[in-house]
């Protein structure tokens, strides 16, 4: 086992002494192995495996030659919107190579742009802000449930009332502001309630709805004419017109035009009975419907396969590109041929610690055919421990939805991803897959309320997001009721902050990613890692990459040091207010920088995300050759960087003999400690630019097409730095030998 670099005196002189941190929030990302696929009339299709989202195809253009290509594209019905940002094609093949997609939406009947800036959690019920709409006598306004965009210039005029409607009305419980506090307390080392978690059962009768007002929520909605189509503890679920929904919430359904499309949604804020304002949260889906959901109970073969080419590192630097031009003022080392489970273990403080006893879930959209096969096979190519019978489960939807607009099997790679650094990092611990039936917000809401009500894990390790700016304050509050319910339980939520820096590239807008912003879940960022010969650490920096390739002539970088080709996500949140756990740490420099409110900063904490410094996945996968088989490639992202903390922190849990739950007080309360590596941008030196040389397929499967030799920077993230102390690139930094350890410490727990 790593000894820990701190003795246990100064340890409780350090911690014992620091001012009372009081806590909260959070941030996802995306990275993309491209590859080309053909339809059955021969047109060919950029197939994106987004490895934090989901995958999409899109047509290709007739051709283009390694450029930078900007396509923004929907689904048929609109309510999806993807940007992708950069693709290198040539030929109507594409250039292997990292990209990453971000979407403008992922949420269906959510609204699209969010401008209200208010605290997210907070809908105040029955009291209107300034920013509410004003609504009839005797109802209480839900806040947020109008969207920014359905203004007057873009009204088209009243949804026919024979319009179909499908809404979520969720249930605040009984008492949501006790739940804040218990949430905030049991999560809290300072509180005298610090993990004194609840089962399921214990939390739903402290918090839940009660039946009365499940019965009085289920009467209004009946009364106004709809149909109420489920009821579960979190929301009753109904169906109906519009004008059964105008009877019902007060406000007539118009449409509107955005972005060359026409959606439904409120006309003013959505509100309640006045006698029913403590019984409902918010109401979801009365904009952008999901109507073009197509039920289907069987999902597409595994998708388009990927390999990476070589020359590679085996370690950080144990293959230098001698024969390629210099870079920065040296040789460069090639990219890493991927990370082994015994290198991260070794670089983030495993010792010896194993996972036993803790269950680790991860959440993503439908289901990998093939993971179970794929992970056992992928454990034995790559050292990790054999899987035990019943290490690895599997909770999964009756049925699938939008399985063409998510695209389905793209999620399959990040399912592996997930899995596989789970397992790698913490071979002992039990990984339940909870899958989502769709990539909506609704359906991953589901899969996330699954392992709330039963308790399914200890830890929930999530690399999928939507930008910030997409998040609408009604889906914000219906997700932090989730997670402060897994807090009262000792569930920890993580999230990957993002792979686009500061989404200003992906978006135009800088802004970060939800739901990892959210004040009560750990936003996992992502660095470049350097674990060196004999597993040595050796530094990290944080991930952020500029490309340029190799001159025509072989003998220079052209347009060195490149574009920005992706990076961690991080920053401040627009909605989200500085969370307790924050105060004193984050820089006002960081959390006032939309104004005079601190506001939450993410990431909270990082682990290796760079593609180039990356980890291998296996993955059954279709080639060319029309054959489906299992193959491995490296691959990033924070996909990667929150599994691997998520296995970090089982082995922490394993340490502590309890669960951390949610663990963003405990992760700022060994804040500016050895405990972490304190992560920047020149870890080698001021004015020490670092790079790899990366070598691809051209088609992304073999030679046959041609290579694509690449310089990839580190510690390049749009406008977002690594520095000392805290930062929005890696948070507090990362995990280094003993913080494992110090979760067994009495006082440090
Ligand atoms: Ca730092």
């Amino acid at each position: 086992m790593d000894a820990p670099v701190l003795t246990l005196p100064l340890l409780g002189l350090r911690f014992g002494l620091r001012p009372r941190a009081t806590a909260l929030r959070t941030g996802g990302g995306i990275g993309n192995m491209p590859s080309l696929i053909r339809d059955s009339s021969g047109v060919a299709y950029c197939a994106l495996s987004v490895i934090a989202h989901r995958r999409y195809a899109l047509p290709l253009p007739s051709r283009t030659d390694n450029v930078c290509i900007r396509v923004r594209m929907g689904t048929p019905m609109g309510t999806h919107r993807y940007k992708r940002r950069t693709c290198a094609l040539a030929n109507n093949s594409i250039a292997g190579g990292y990209m990453t997609v971000s979407h403008a939406q992922r949420r269906v009947g959510v609204s699209v742009v969010a401008t209200l800036s208010l605290l997210a959690g907070a809908l105040v019920i029955g009291m209107p802000s300034a920013q509410a709409e004003s609504v009839p006598s005797g109802r209480a306004a839900l806040e947020g449930t109008k969207p920014a965009w359905a203004t007057g210039a873009a009204d088209q005029g009243a949804t026919p009332d024979s319009a179909q409607i499908n809404a979520r009305v969720y249930l605040a419980g009984r008492d949501p502001k006790a739940l804040d506090a218990y949430a905030t307390a049991v999560s809290d080392p300072q509180s005298a309630s610090y993990g004194k978690y609840l089962t399921p059962h214990q939390a739903q009768e402290r918090f839940g709805a009660t039946q009365a007002q499940i019965e009085a929520v289920t009467k209004w909605l009946r009364s106004s004419g709809l149909t109420v189509t489920g009821t579960n503890r979190h929301y009753i679920s109904v169906s109906g017109n519009a004008a059964a929904a105008r009877t019902a919430f007060a406000t007539s359904l118009h449409d509107y035009r955005k972005e060359g499309r026409t959606y439904r949604a409120p006309q003013q804020a959505v509100s309640a009975p006045g006698t029913l304002a403590d019984a409902v949260l918010t109401v979801t889906g009365l904009d952008n419907a999901p109507h073009r959901a197509t039920p289907r109970d069987t999902l597409p073969g595994p998708g388009a396969g990927f390999r990476n080419s070589g020359p590679y590192s085996t370690y950080y630097g144990s293959n230098v590109a001698g024969t390629l031009p210099d870079a920065y003022g040296t040789k460069l080392p090639y990219a890493i041929h991927g990370y082994t489970g015994k290198q991260l273990r070794a670089a983030y403080g495993a010792g010896n610690y194993t996972g036993k006893g803790v269950t680790v879930a991860i959440t993503d959209a439908y289901a990998s055919p093939t993971m179970a096969n794929d992970a056992a096979e992928y454990a034995k190519h790559n050292g990790d421990r054999a899987y035990r019978k019943g290490q690895y489960t599997e909770v999964l939807p009756a049925s699938y939805t939008s399985v063409d607009d998510c695209g389905a099997s793209g999620w399959y790679g990040e399912e592996s991803l997930d899995v596989e650094a789970v397992h790698a990092l913490a071979p002992d611990a039990d990984i339940v897959y909870v899958g989502g039936a769709s990539c909506n917000d609704p359906d991953l809401l589901d899969a996330l309320n699954k392992v709330v009500d039963n308790r399914l894990a200890d830890i929930v390790s999530n690399s999928w997001a939507d930008l910030e700016g997409s998040e609408t304050p009604d889906g914000a509050a219906a997700y932090d009721q989730t997670f402060k319910l897994g807090a009262v339980e000792g569930i920890g939520f993580y999230f990957s902050s993002g792979d686009d820096g500061d989404e200003v590239a992906s978006s135009g807008k800088k802004q970060i990613e939800s739901p990892g912003n959210s004040a009560w879940v750990t936003a996992v960022g992502g660095t470049s890692l350097a674990v060196g010969k004999g597993d040595k650490y050796q530094f990290e920096t944080g991930w952020g990459t500029q490309k340029a390739l190799l001159a025509a002539d072989g003998k220079s970088w052209a347009n060195l040091p490149g574009a920005f080709n992706g990076g961690a996500g991080g920053g401040t949140s627009s909605t989200v207010k500085q969370p307790f756990y924050q105060r004193g740490i984050v820089p006002d420099a960081l959390a006032k920088a939309n104004g005079p409110t601190r506001m939450r900063t993410v990431p909270d904490i990082a682990a290796v995300a760079d593609p180039n410094t990356g980890f291998l996945v296996g993955q059954t996968q279709s080639w060319p050759d029309g054959s489906v088989k299992y193959d491995e490639y490296r691959i990033g992202g924070t996909s990667l960087a929150a599994p691997v903390i998520a296995g970090i922190q089982a082995l922490a849990q394993q340490a502590r003999h309890f669960p951390i739950g949610f663990a963003n007080p405990s992760i700022y309360a060994r804040y500016n400690s050895p405990l972490y590596h304190d992560v920047t941008d020149q870890p080698l030196g001021a004015g020490r630019d670092l790079a790899v040389a990366r070598v691809d397929f051209a088609n992304g499967v073999d030679a046959s097409g041609g290579l694509v030799t690449s310089v990839r920077s580190l510690g390049k993230d749009s406008t977002l730095h690594a520095v000392r102390g805290y930062d929005d690139v890696t948070g507090v930094g990362t995990p280094a030998p003993g913080y494992v350890t110090s979760y067994g410490f009495p006082f440090l727990r």
